[in-house]
């Protein structure tokens, strides 16, 4: 299937040198979902350097196998004795058709590739002098901003939180839930806020056999209803999506574009909820909004607490047309206290967050902050 959107094939690079790195950063306050709390928020960096210039990339791999079964060590493996060796040290120049042809043969592991491809972008467009988002054809100069709001301690307490962001200006709250943490919530956040746009997140909590829950959540107007069943059952999906008004919204089953075409042939869903970290990078991301965008299905850009490198690639991918729902993309105080970035990212009055205008990502990592966050870091230069 080829690209619907005009992606212009950019330069061609000398990959030189790459450089990892594992970072740790204090998240602003902890974050809770179904399946894990976090305090901490642990990244791979990724840093390609070629034809003089820097392109960055992010993985969204976590600590263990909640999310998904990739994890920091098993990214940090495949980059270092797969994915590299097969792109760096080459007597020729690559280009993106030609990187991708490189990580095809590898099977899996698509947040491995994703932080690669990413990096391979970024360092393209600063080579062209243009911004990441153009070259991936991206319209909008801002995206509309949503918040992902954890599990809390009590209900008094997420009502608080809820009121927070709202006064903070954000367009749309999404509550995680869990059994225990469900419909008495949205009840309580729906009564205090009858008019927001609100949606939940399940993260695979749930089983055919919790319809009845879905049943009484159908009766709240929420946007979607993210992830219920189990991260790769397309088919349950499908059954429950039959007897449910509010859109079901998958996020943990679609982790490529074949996931995608099946899933909305099944009717497992009726949004996709687009993490170019999760499908394998941005241009699978962009192949799963051109196949959403023909077939009339609403996507958003997810987030995974990404730091200012991978949130810059997320605005990227967001400014294409079809990103037509409110997005996982906070400001950078909503998850740290500082970020590794400048200038961090920052909610416009009307909700939006602004595409950076420089070249590549448009924003700058800070040295000395980034270094500062490292636990580990090794430098691969030679192919294999
Ligand atoms: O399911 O969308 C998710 C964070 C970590 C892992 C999974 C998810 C999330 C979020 C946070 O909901 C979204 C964000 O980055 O703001
Ligand atoms: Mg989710």
């Amino acid at each position: 299937m080829g690209l619907e959107t005009e992606m212009t094939s950019g330069a061609k690079v000398k990959l030189e040198r790459a450089e990892l790195r594992l970072i740790e950063l204090e998240l602003a306050a902890p974050f809770e979902t179904s399946f894990a709390r976090e305090r901490v928020k642990r990244a791979i960096i990724v840093a390609l350097f070629g034809d003089g210039a820097v392109g960055w990339g992010e993985c969204v791999a976590s600590s263990g196998p909640w999310y998904s079964y990739e994890t920091v060590e098993t990214a940090w493996h495949v980059l270092r004795e797969f994915l590299l060796p097969r792109v760096l040290g080459r007597r020729e120049k690559l280009g993106l058709q030609e990187l991708k042809g490189e990580l095809a043969p590898i099977r899996g592991h698509p947040m491995a590739k994703a932080a690669l491809e990413a990096a391979f972008l970024d360092l393209q467009a600063k080579l062209e002098g243009r911004p990441l988002a153009r070259l991936l054809g991206g319209e909008r100069d801002r995206v509309t901003s949503g918040v992902s709001i954890g599990i809390q301690e009590d209900l008094t307490e997420l009502l608080k939180e809820v009121a927070r962001r709202l006064e903070e200006g954000y367009p749309r709250v999404k509550l995680k839930i869990k059994p225990s943490w469900d419909l008495a919530v949205v009840e309580a956040v729906r009564r205090e806020f009858p008019k927001i746009k609100l949606q939940v997140d399940a993260n695979s909590a749930y089983t055919l056999e919790d319809r009845g829950l879905f049943a009484e959540l159908d009766r709240f107007e929420l946007l979607l209803i993210e992830q219920p069943l189990g991260y790769d059952d397309l088919v349950d999906h499908a059954r429950l999506q039959r007897e449910l008004r509010t859109p079901l919204c998958l996020d943990e089953s679609i982790s490529s574009l074949a996931a995608a075409r099946a899933a909305l042939e099944l009717g497992s869903c009726r949004v996709i909820n687009i993490k170019p970290g999760r499908v394998g990078g941005p241009t699978q991301a962009i192949a799963i909004h051109d196949l959403c965008r023909a077939s009339g299905v609403p996507v958003w850009c997810g987030g995974m607490l990404e730091t200012g490198i991978g949130r810059a690639h997320n605005l990227a991918v967001a400014s294409l047309p079809g990103f037509t729902l409110p997005n996982d993309i906070s400001a950078s105080s909503r998850y740290f206290a500082r970020d590794i970035v400048e200038p961090e990212f920052v909610l416009n009055p009307d909700g939006t967050i602004t595409v950076p205008r420089g070249p590549g990502i448009g924003v700058e990592v800070v040295e000395e902050r980034l270094e500062r966050a490292t636990v580990r870091k090794e430098v691969i230069r030679q192919g294999r």
